[in-house]
């Protein structure tokens, strides 16, 4: 009797901890379900990146000699979920074990705890081993912690796993040289292109079966590139390194209109579904320091995104899940304006970040955390709402990266856990930033103006609104003295200036 090995669409990766010891005459099991197209409303081209993988994943299986049991979204027995097409597989095969690795969902390991009892045989969840610190390990850093800083994660994680060392220091003498990234982006400085990938056969077929079922989705599949094979992801790694990661650390702050990449990497949907795994990106991002192409603070700032944020994230999601989904500390409750899903609004820094996210799936995470995700928090928008469009919309997009990110980081929601400090930050930040104030109807020095941007007055209105919160922040203490020298009067402009903004981006008027 054969071992159902079950591979998910986030999974895509050949020695994944399901198919390490696969014997011949196990069955490999890759099913296209609509639960999982539909459980949020995701942006067309995830639907596309997620299937195409999942096709050539199944077919590179099949040409390595395993036995492959692919069940496709048209399959008329198709019972659309993920526990109706295990079991059915599992009848179908007459399998004595099922082996599956953990998932990158709470919704979909609580799922999988219940196989069991309808299965007939045993299920083994493995630990996902592409991580480098597993749950496990996070819950022990964690344990006695008063404060999660990712920060101290992030050094331990140096250690541990011996990269940018010199011995027992860091390189170059200091962990993290965030001071030297803040740079802005000279409008003269050249910009790399992107690597894009033309679709072949399998990816044309997906993106017509995603265009006829989920047309209604955010976003199009018009002119899909995201790389769907390993190779593929690796060809757009190699790229990164030699074109855009010597300028990584500088630029990494930066945004420009029309310019939705920069110097960013392009490798989280790659590494978020399986087709990179984190330690070859980080592997390749020291060999190319040690190589002396890349300067230290651009391989370390890279490298901290991923040995650090992706993996503190993934920790804090599953220390606190399922509570987590339900934290909204600030008590936020306004519903999310419809120009988040059509981009329609004179804030060009808004308008940019929108329709780069709806036409790429993408945005970078300045666009991310500081315009939309700093809009949401400063408009006091409710974290179910953004958590559903950051998931919906972000090619990336998976429940243990997509909340703690937007939940903690973001809006604050989590009280704290992720950030010592909300990011909020009023229009003279997005003007340092970028180029993008300059091409605006708003004004950006201006606050209660009928063109003032509203950045400026939601962010005063915001600190207004929660100045006793963050009484006892020492981080706070700056902004929150710079409210209190500010003359009554002009506070009650400003906060009559917002609450005529919000008043009218409720009545779903154009802002
Ligand atoms: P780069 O800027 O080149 O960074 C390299 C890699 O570092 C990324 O690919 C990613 O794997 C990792 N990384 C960087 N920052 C983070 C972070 N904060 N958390 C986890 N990994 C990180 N990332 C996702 O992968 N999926 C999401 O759903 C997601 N949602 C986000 C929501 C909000 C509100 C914010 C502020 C950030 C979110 N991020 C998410 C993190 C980050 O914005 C993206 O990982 C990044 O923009 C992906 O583009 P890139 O590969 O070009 O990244
Ligand atoms: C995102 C996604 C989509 C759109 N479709 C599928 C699918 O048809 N089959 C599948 O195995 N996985 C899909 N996924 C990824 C899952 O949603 C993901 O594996 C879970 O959220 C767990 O992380
Ligand atoms: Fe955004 Fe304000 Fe600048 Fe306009 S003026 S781009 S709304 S920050």
């Amino acid at each position: 009797m054969p071992v159902l090995r079950v591979v998910l669409g986030d999974q895509l990766t050949h020695d994944l901890a399901t198919l390490t010891d696969a014997a011949p005459g196990d069955v490999v099991l890759l099913m296209e379900v609509m639960d999982e197209c539909t459980y949020v409303r995701h942006h067309a081209k995830k639907i596309v990146l997620i299937l195409s993988a999942m096709r050539h994943f199944a077919a590179e299986l099949a040409s390595r000699g395993m036995t492959v049991d692919y069940v496709r979204l048209d399959d008329p027995a198709n019972t659309h979920a993920f526990r109706g097409e295990v079991l059915r597989a599992a009848a179908r095969h007459d399998a004595s074990a099922i082996v599956v690795t953990e998932p990158g969902e709470w919704r979909v390991l609580r799922d999988m705890r219940s196989w069991h009892e309808a299965a007939g045989c045993p299920v083994e969840i493995r630990d996902d081993d592409r991580f480098l610190c597993s749950i496990r390990q996070f819950r022990g850093w964690a344990q006695d912690r008063r404060t999660l800083r990712m920060e101290f994660f992030y050094r331990q994680m140096r250690r541990q796993h011996d990269v940018l060392m010199d011995g027992a220091q860091p390189e170059g003498e200091r962990w993290n040289f965030d001071p030297e990234n803040r740079k802005k982006l000279p409008p003269s400085h050249a910009v790399p292109p992107s690597p894009g990938f033309a679709p072949d056969g399998i990816t044309q077929e997906v993106m017509r079966l995603v265009a006829d079922q989920f047309g209604a989705h955010f976003g199009g599949v018009e002119n899909f590139c995201m790389p769907v094979t390993a190779a593929q992801a690796e060809a757009a790694l190699a790229d990164f390194v030699v074109h855009r990661l010597p300028e990584f650390g500088d630029w990494q702050d930066a945004m420009r209109t029309d310019a939705p990449v920069l110097f960013h990497a392009l490798v989280s949907t790659s590494l978020n579904c399986g087709l990179l795994r984190p330690r070859a990106v980080i592997a390749a991002a020291e060999a190319a320091y040690r190589a002396g192409h890349v300067p230290l603070n651009c391989a370390e700032g890279f490298i901290r995104q991923i040995l650090g944020w992706r993996e503190y994230i993934r920790g804090i999601y599953w220390l606190h899940m399922p509570d987590y989904a339900r934290l909204n500390t600030m008590r936020a409750d306004r519903r999310l304006p419809w120009f988040y899903w059509s981009g329609e609004t004179r804030m060009h820094c808004m308008a940019q970040a929108i329709g780069q996210t709806r036409e790429h799936a993408y945005a970078h995470h300045i666009q991310r955390l500081m315009i939309t995700g700093n809009f949401a928090l400063l408009a006091g928008l409710a974290p179910d709402d953004v958590d559903e469009w950051y998931l919906v919309v972000y090619a990336d997009a998976y429940e243990w990266v997509e909340m703690p990110n937007t939940r903690g980081m973001a809006l604050h929601a989590d009280g704290g856990i992720v950030g010592s400090k909300p990011y909020a930050a009023s229009g003279a930040y997005i003007n340092r930033m970028s180029d993008y104030c300059g091409k605006c109807s708003y004004d950006v020095r201006d606050a209660t103006g009928p063109r003032a941007c509203p950045f400026n007055a939601l962010y005063w209105d915001f600190m207004a609104r929660h100045a006793e919160r963050f009484a006892g922040n020492q981080r706070m203490a700056m902004p929150l003295r710079n409210l209190q020298r500010m003359a009554p009067d002009r506070i009650a402009a400003i906060r009559a200036r917002a609450a005529a903004f919000l008043s009218a981006m409720d009545q779903g008027e154009m802002v």
